[in-house]
C-alpha cells in the first residue's frame, strides 16, 4: 500500500498532465507518494492512546524532491473523521485547489475516500514540511519535505556531508480531538500538551520515555545539515545541542545570511537549516527543546517539560557518564531578551544565485491589529469573560468557518459564502499596547471577510500586536501561497512616520511564518503574484480556532499563464453535518450546486 517516491508509476497520468511541464521546466522530476491515514496505537508517558498516522507513522513520512519538481501525493483516508493536509510553505503557483486548509481551498476528504494532492514546487529550496489542516489533527499527522537543489546545482555553503530531520512536535496524553471538540463548545480554555517530541520520543526527561529517547550517531570531524522543523501546535521554542555550535544558513524555504549561535528561537511552522560540525569530544550530548513563553510571566499554565534527544559521537569511549545537558545555552523559558536577540539576526542571502525580490513601491497598504478578544455570547450566557467567550481576532473581526470552501465559492462565483469587506484598518485607533485599555476595544465580530488583491499588486501589511484583555504574546503569522519579506519590526506602537525609515529593503529575511512580537509590530510585504485563494492565520493552533483568520483572494492577471489553473477533476464534496450519504457521493461540482439551492 505505502509506495514511496517512485517515478516511473502512473504512466499514464504523465502523459496527459505533465509532458507540457517537462518541456517548460526540463529538469523537473515527477514523485508519487500514498498516504494512508489511519488511526494507530502510541504508548507514550505511561499511557497507550490512539492517534491519526500518515502510513502508521509519527512522524509522518518525509517527502524528498528537488527544487521545482512536482509530487502527487493520494491520501487514502481510513480513519474515522475527515482530514486535509496542507503543504506548508509551498507556494503552489495557481495551484490553490492541492494548498489544503479546510473550509478554505476545499472541504474534507471523508472517511473511506481519497484525494489526490498535486504538490507543485517552484523557488522553494531547503527545508518546508507538510500537515494536517483541519481542526487539530495536525498535532500527529505531519512530516518533513526536503528540497534539494536542482541536480547539478550547489548549496551556497560547502557540502555538508549528511543531513539530520529534527521534528518537534506536542504531545497530549489524553484524546485531543475529544478535548478540543469540547472546549470550542463551551468555550473553556483550549487544551495544553504535556510533553515535546524530538523525531516522536519525548527524551530522558519525561516519564516512561527514557528506554525510547531519539539517538543520532555522527562521525567526529563531520558536518551535518540539520533540517529542524516547529511542529508545535501552540508553542515557539528555544533549541539548543550542548557545547555545539549551530550555523543557521536557512530559513522557511530560503537561504539567509549564516548565523552562527549556541541556540534557536523557532515559531510553531517555521523551519531551519542549520550546519552543525561534529567537532566536540568523543561522547554524548543533550539536544533539547524547551518552550519560550511570550506571554506575562503571572501566565505560568504553559508546558514546563523539557523535550530532548542524544547527538552520540561513533568511537570506543564510555559511555557511563551521563550526557551533556546545554544548560549554559538553552535559554529559559520567560528569556524575551534571547528570542529577541536571535531573531534580530536573520538576513536573507540576497546574492546573485539566490536573489531578493523586495516591493520598494506599496500600492496597497494594511495596518491589522492581531488581538485576544472577546466574542459576545447571548444572554450574558459564556464564562470565559465578564458573559462574553474568548475570542481571537484580526481588526476585530473572528474568522467563522463557512460551510462551502471559499476557493469553490470564489472560483464558481457564488454568493453567501464570504464577504469582500475585511477591514484594512482597524475599527479604533488607540494605545494599542497600553496598560490599562478599555472595555470598548475588547469586542470582535465574527464574520467570514476577506481581503481581494489584483493581481501582481505589491501588499504592505503592518501587523499591530495589542495588550487586549492583558493578552499581548508573539504571534506567529503564516501566509498561503506566497512567502514574504519582513521589511520591519519593532516595539510598541507602530508609528507611520519613523518606523518606515528603519525598514530593511535590501536583505530582508524572506519566510512564510513569524512572530509578531508581543506588544510590538511587523511590517511585511509581498507581491500578489499567485492568483487563488489563499489563507493567513496565527499559527498558534489556539488562536487560529479563536478566530485569528483570514483568507486573502488574488484575483487572475488576464492571461493562461497568470490565472487559477481549472479545478481537478475531483475535489472532495463539502457536506453539512447529517447530510445524506448520497451527497458524499456526488463531485464537488455537483456539490456546489446543492448548496446553491
Ligand atoms: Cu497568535
Amino acid at each position: 500500500m505505502v509506495l514511496l517516491s517512485t517515478q516511473n508509476a502512473w504512466p499514464f497520468l504523465l502523459s496527459a498532465f505533465l509532458i507540457p511541464q517537462l518541456l517548460c521546466v526540463a529538469r523537473a522530476d515527477v514523485h508519487f507518494y500514498d498516504f494512508v491515514l489511519k488511526e494507530t496505537n502510541v504508548t507514550k508517558l505511561c499511557r497507550t492512546k490512539s492517534i491519526m498516522t500518515v502510513n502508521d507513522s509519527f512522524p509522518g513520512p518525509t517527502i524528498e524532491v528537488h527544487k521545482g519538481d512536482t509530487v502527487y501525493v493520494n491520501v487514502h483516508n481510513h480513519g474515522d473523521y475527515g482530514v486535509t493536509l496542507h503543504w506548508h510553505g509551498v507556494k503552489q503557483p495557481r495551484n490553490p485547489w492541492s494548498d489544503g486548509p479546510e473550509f478554505i481551498t476545499q472541504c474534507v476528504i471523508g472517511p473511506g475516500t481519497n484525494f489526490t494532492y498535486e504538490v507543485i514546487f517552484s523557488d522553494e529550496e531547503g527545508t518546508l514540511w507538510w500537515h494536517a489542516h483541519s481542526d487539530w489533527t495536525r498535532a500527529t499527522v505531519h512530516g518533513a519535505i526536503v528540497i534539494s537543489p536542482e541536480p547539478g546545482k550547489l548549496y551556497p555553503f560547502s557540502k555538508p556531508n549528511d543531513d539530520k530531520i529534527i521534528m518537534i512536535a506536542a504531545w497530549y496524553t489524553e484524546d485531543l480531538k475529544e478535548l478540543v471538540d469540547e472546549a470550542m463548545i463551551d468555550g473553556s480554555d483550549l487544551p495544553h500538551s504535556d510533553g515535546y517530541t524530538i523525531n516522536g520520543e519525548l527524551g530522558d526527561f519525561c516519564n516512561c520515555s527514557q528506554e525510547t529517547t531519539h539517538h543520532w550517531y555522527v562521525d567526529y570531524g563531520k558536518t551535518y545539515l540539520l533540517r529542524i522543523i516547529n511542529a508545535v501546535m501552540n508553542a515557539e521554542l528555544f533549541f539548543a545541542i550542548a557545547d555545539h555550535n549551530l550555523t543557521v544558513v536557512g530559513m522557511d524555504g530560503g537561504y539567509i545570511k549564516p548565523i552562527v549561535t549556541t541556540y534557536i528561537m523557532i515559531s510553531p511552522g517555521q523551519t531551519m537549516d542549520v550546519l552543525l560540525t561534529a567537532n566536540q569530544s568523543l561522547g554524548r550530548y543533550y539536544i533539547a527543546t524547551r518552550q519560550y513563553s511570550s506571554e506575562d510571566a503571572d501566565v505560568t499554565g504553559f508546558d514546563h517539560n523539557v523535550g530532548s534527544a542524544i547527538l552520540q559521537y561513533r568511537g570506543n569511549y564510555s559511555l557511563s557518564l551521563s550526557p551533556v545537558f546545554p544548560n549554559a545555552t538553552l535559554p529559559l523559558y520567560l528569556d524575551y531578551g534571547a528570542a529577541l536577540r536571535f531573531t534580530n539576526q536573520l538576513r536573507s542571502l540576497a546574492s546573485e544565485d539566490q536573489p531578493v525580490d523586495v516591493p520598494q513601491d506599496v500600492s496597497t497598504r494594511m495596518f491589522i491589529t492581531v488581538s485576544m478578544s472577546e466574542i459576545l455570547c447571548p444572554n450574558s450566557s459564556c464564562t470565559s469573560v465578564s458573559g462574553n467567550k474568548l475570542g481571537s481576532s484580526m481588526n476585530n473581526i473572528s474568522w467563522v468557518n463557512p460551510s462551502l470552501d471559499v476557493l469553490s465559492a470564489y472560483y464558481r462565483n457564488l454568493s453567501g459564502t464570504y464577504t469582500t469587506d475585511f477591514p484594512d484598518w482597524p475599527p479604533s485607533m488607540y494605545n494599542f499596547t497600553g496598560d490599562d485599555l478599555p472595555d470598548s476595544v475588547d469586542m470582535t465580530y465574527q464574520g467570514t471577510k476577506v481581503k481581494v488583491l489584483n493581481y501582481n499588486e505589491t501588499v504592505e501589511i503592518v501587523f499591530q500586536g495589542t495588550n487586549v484583555l492583558k493578552g499581548s504574546m508573539n504571534h506567529p503569522m503564516h501566509m498561503h501561497g506566497h512567502s514574504f519579506y519582513i521589511v520591519g519590526i519593532g516595539y510598541g506602537n507602530f508609528d507611520n512616520e519613523t518606523d518606515p525609515e528603519t525598514y530593511n529593503l535590501v536583505d530582508p529575511p524572506h519566510v512564510n511564518t513569524f512572530g509578531v512580537p508581543k506588544n510590538g509590530w511587523l511590517a511585511i510585504r509581498f507581491t500578489a503574484n499567485n492568483p487563488g485563494v489563499w489563507f493567513w492565520h496565527c499559527h498558534l493552533d489556539r488562536h487560529m480556532s479563536w478566530g485569528m483568520d483570514m483568507a486573502f483572494i488574488v484575483k487572475d492577471g488576464g492571461t493562461a499563464e497568470t490565472s487559477i489553473r481549472p479545478p481537478p477533476a475531483y475535489m472532495p464534496p463539502c457536506m453539512d453535518m447529517g447530510s445524506s450519504d448520497i451527497s458524499m457521493q456526488i463531485s464537488s461540482i455537483d456539490q456546489v450546486e446543492v448548496q446553491q439551492l
